[in-house]
């Protein structure tokens, strides 16, 4: 039999047989060259070009190649993946990680979700990260990692664990002079790890097979204990290169200690300060869910009996049915009889709280130092002392073990909340009259059940949604920290990938940060996900109207219902409703509550200057701080 070989690919088929590399997905990828891989095989057993129909020899040698090297730094990587709880893990492909992706493959536990373009998959590993502990996403060099950045960026700022990946150059080229595709065009390697650097708490390049085993495990490591994304990078040419096999994942899992001295002290000043106080009152903040200190948060609520107010931020994290809940702290746009209380009490313990502008209102919302206990990740701050080194779930649990019952602070709320019940009621609206801000508000909540997560994008949907209560149950998500639009499209797909069988997902999501990252509603399609959507048209960033308003606020209309259609095409089974009156929204939950096999978009039209008046207010104060005239140092 005469074979025409293609000689590169020969020099690169005998390249990997020499290494011993030769598994499933590597056999599905030379499929297409099966004439060249067994000249190859052959070659390599028998030292000369010859025909290649021995195939008894030729069993023999693939025996050998197989046992010779069962791992590869791909598949270490994958098993990683597996170990840290990923089912999932979302990516697009490109020339330089081709073949670590066929060796992300091999792992048959975890599955390879393709994503429009990176930002959406770094967005939606961030959002898988949320409800499954720990995300990841595989990008190509440069031109993919760079697309990624702001997602990771935002995983970063939300404190969520999200392994990102990239293939890089292949290691024979710095030292060859070579100039690359994917660069900026110089000779320069270092940048984008440098980069990345910045937004991750470890960054590592793999440019050394043997090195991989340390590195991985250092990456993830450290993501894992900071609750920040990480960074690897892996040469293009290295995925296929034998490695050793992954250790027991015990190994790679090492956690911080309190200190118990400083806890002692810590917990003792902290009792003296809460017992003392007259009015105590606790203040729930981000950083309770990703320190694991929820129970231990409630624990010290219920302990204490005090009202317990909670950061727009932290929204979820105490529930709304207990009978301690105050509501939404947020300045001077908490939710109602809230604000009053916390001005009032004079010893407030916020855990694991983060005032920033947005969460403070523009620094209008900042409890005085003075009766301030502020419990930090891992320290925790008196008005005259610090302690570092503690935990914040042993703080809070160790103080609930200490301190004295005080429902001051919620015997107050209680008396306030009973003068304010009747403005909070809201009665339904004509079936035919056109649809308002208030009447779409009341219908989504009385969608929200105890399996709901409502996720909701920046712009009005955050205050809508902050003001919604959430059933016992019902989980809520934010992008607070980080507040980039475009967020909440990819972060719903990658959240309804990690999500539980029997919950489902609620979005509101503004027509602006829509036209962001719309594409990726094609991918709940493709994946059948039942997740429901609505998409506030109020025709531009209202937001931003309200911050400071210009023509640039305003944005090109479109079909927002009938993109569905669209991004069905042949085989999908996504479902996109419009609605302009009460009476059709009413519709479109019904049906979208009927639906089965794939997302559904209700496009809500209302009118631009429809807002929430939490909005106007919050909108007015951050204006304020961002416009501060510089300081002058003279
Ligand atoms: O309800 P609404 O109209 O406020 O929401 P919509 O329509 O989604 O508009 C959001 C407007 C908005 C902008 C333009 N909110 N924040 N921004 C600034 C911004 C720009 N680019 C990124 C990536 N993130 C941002 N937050
Ligand atoms: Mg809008």
């Amino acid at each position: 039999m005469v074979v025409k070989l293609n000689r590169q690919a020969f020099e690169h088929a005998t390249n990997l047989i020499e290494q011993g590399i030769h598994d499933d997905a590597h056999n599905a990828f030379m499929a297409r060259r099966r004439h060249t891989w067994k000249r190859a095989c052959f070659v390599a057993s028998h030292g000369k070009s010859n025909d290649c129909s021995c195939s008894v020899r030729l069993s023999i040698f693939e025996e050998r190649a197989n046992t010779m090297s069962t791992y590869t730094v791909g598949n270490y990587l994958a098993t990683r993946f597996e170990q840290i709880g990923l089912k999932h893990y979302f990516m697009v492909p490109g020339d330089y990680n081709l073949v670590l992706l066929d060796q992300l493959l091999w792992n048959k536990h975890v599955q390879q979700i393709g994503c429009c373009n990176e930002l959406n998959a770094a967005y939606a590993a961030e959002g898988y990260a949320r409800v499954n502990g720990a995300g990841a996403v595989v990008v190509t060099f440069n031109v993919g990692a760079f697309s990624a950045l702001n997602g990771v960026a935002g995983a970063y700022a939300e404190s969520l664990p999200v392994i990102f990946v990239s293939a890089g150059y292949n290691t024979n080229d710095p030292s060859a002079n070579h100039l690359l595709h994917h660069t900026i065009g110089t000779h320069d390697f270092s940048y984008p790890y440098e980069m990345i650097q910045r937004v991750t708490c470890a960054a590592v390049q793999i440019l050394h097979a043997e090195d991989a085993p340390y590195l991985i495990d250092h990456a993830i490591r450290t993501a894992l204990r900071e609750r920040k994304p990480a960074y690897i990078e892996i040469a293009c040419n290295l995925s296929t290169a034998p490695c050793a096999e992954p250790a027991p994942f015990e190994t790679l899992l090492t956690s911080e200690a309190t200190n118990q001295q400083a806890l002692n002290a810590a917990v003792a000043t902290a009792t003296t300060l809460l017992n003392d106080a007259k009015k105590p009152l606790l203040l729930a903040g981000v950083h309770l869910r990703t320190y694991g200190a929820i129970d231990a948060f409630r624990e010290l609520a219920e302990a204490l009996g005090c009202g317990v107010a909670v950061m727009p931020n932290a929204k979820g994290f105490f529930p709304e049915d207990h009978p301690q809940f105050i509501g939404i702290y947020w300045g001077g746009v908490s939710s109602s009889s809230c604000e009053p209380i916390v001005d009032w009490a004079d010893m407030i313990l916020a855990a694991g709280a983060m005032f920033t502008d947005y969460t403070t209102v523009g620094w209008t919302a900042i409890p005085p130092r003075e009766q301030l206990i502020k419990a930090e990740p891992w320290n925790v701050r008196f008005p005259h002392a610090e302690y570092t080194n503690i935990a914040l779930a042993d703080f809070l649990s160790a103080v609930a073990k200490n301190v004295r019952k005080n429902d001051t602070t919620l015997e107050q709320y209680r008396r306030e909340a009973r003068k304010t019940l009747a403005e909070t009621e809201v009665r339904s609206a004509e079936a035919n009259a056109p649809l308002t801000r208030v009447e779409l508000r009341r219908q989504i909540q009385d969608d929200l059940d105890a399996k709901t997560t409502l996720l909701v994008e920046s712009g009005d949907s955050w205050f809508n949604g902050m003001f919604m209560h959430l059933p016992d149950g019902a989980r809520f998500e934010i992008e607070m920290q980080w507040g980039s639009i475009g967020w909440a499209v990819p972060a719903t797909f990658g959240y309804a990938m990690g999500l539980e069988a029997d919950r489902r997902l609620v979005s509101m999501i503004g027509d602006g940060s829509f036209q962001l990252t719309a594409q990726e509603v094609a991918n709940m399609i493709r994946y059948g996900h039942n997740t429901l959507i609505f998409l506030i048209n109020n025709r531009g960033y209202v937001v931003e109207s309200e911050i400071h308003d210009g023509p640039y606020n305003y944005i090109k209309n479109w079909d927002y219902a009938g993109l569905i259609s669209a991004w069905n095409a042949e085989d999908g089974h996504g479902l996109g409703l419009k609605a302009t009156t009460g009476g059709e929204l009413a519709d479109a939950i019904k049906k979208a509550r009927e639906h089965r096999g794939g997302p559904v978009l209700i496009e809500c039209q209302i009118e631009h200057d429809d807002c929430s008046p939490q909005l106007l207010k919050w909108g007015a104060k951050v204006a304020f701080a961002n416009e501060r005239p510089p300081q002058q140092t003279y």
